[in-house]
């Protein structure tokens, strides 16, 4: 059964069978943001406007909301080794900002240098018209391609668009870590929820657009899962696609070693 995450807790990626898992994948499930305004019907164009009659009425208009799954991966010493976040992130960001780390966080991208990892397409709009229980965004990791070096993956969430939306103003996101039937990028089913969080509509999220989620650390030659649940805000209206920037300078400043 899954279980609802809460900070700093650890769960078990053991199979009840004994195997040892493969398939890993978190996944996200939003809605679009839905604005309510004033529009003005009319009733009568009377004569010439004269005897023109109007009232008004709420309506109910949903909006793209843009969430952004993302995951960097680290060696033991807390060095990026990689990273795997949407291709419309697709200029170098921040040659100089992340100089200490890396030469520059590299253009987004749909499967990881060492091919273990694959990004389902970017959603920028969330869902329309209701829940419709499906993941937006996916990350799958096959565990046996995973590059030796690589010791810790950090999983998070960025809101996009609009700005200024924090995820107290967001209707629903659901993260769930699974495991999966079928390939990477073709999943059959799900057969395992190790874990989920609900991050939405909840007060102590108000002003809050960026979410580490938790992290997949290597530890005696298993891999477990770590929940961070670490939310912040990442703006920063001075610095071109801050939001990712900050989010991944958080992890490599205060979660890596
Ligand atoms: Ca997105
Ligand atoms: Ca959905």
């Amino acid at each position: 059964m899954a279980i609802n995450l809460e900070k700093g807790q650890r769960i078990n990626l053991e199979k009840s069978s004994g195997q040892k898992l493969t398939r890993f994948m978190v996944g996200c499930n939003w809605g679009a943001l839905t604005t309510t305004k004033k529009v003005e019907i009319v009733d009568s164009e009377g004569f010439l406007g004269i005897g023109r009659k109007t009232h008004f009425e709420n309506k109910t208009e949903e909006v793209d909301l843009d969430i952004d799954l993302s995951c960097v991966m680290v060696d033991d010493n807390g060095q990026l080794v990689d990273t795997l976040y949407s291709p419309l992130y697709n200029k170098n960001i921040y040659p100089k900002f992340f100089v200490k780390h890396f030469p520059s966080l590299p253009k987004g991208k749909d499967w990881s240098d060492d091919k273990s990892m694959f990004h389902t397409p970017d959603d920028t709009e969330g869902d329309k018209g209701g829940d419709d229980g499906l993941d937006n965004e996916i990350i799958t990791v096959d565990l046996t391609k995973v590059n030796t070096k690589i010791s810790q993956m950090f999983f998070f969430l960025d809101i996009f668009s609009p700005e200024g939306v924090d995820f107290k103003q967001v209707p629903y996101a659901a993260i769930r870590m699974c495991e999966y039937e079928g390939t990477q990028e073709d999943i059959k089913r799900i057969t395992n929820v190790f874990a989920q969080y609900d991050v939405a509509n909840d007060p102590q999220f108000s002003g809050k657009n960026a979410l580490i989620l938790g992290k997949l650390y290597r530890k005696d030659r298993e891999w477990k899962f770590n929940a961070i649940g670490d939310a912040f805000d990442h703006s920063d209206s001075g610095m071109y696609n801050s939001n990712l920037c900050l989010t991944i300078k958080k992890i490599l400043t205060s979660y890596t070693q």
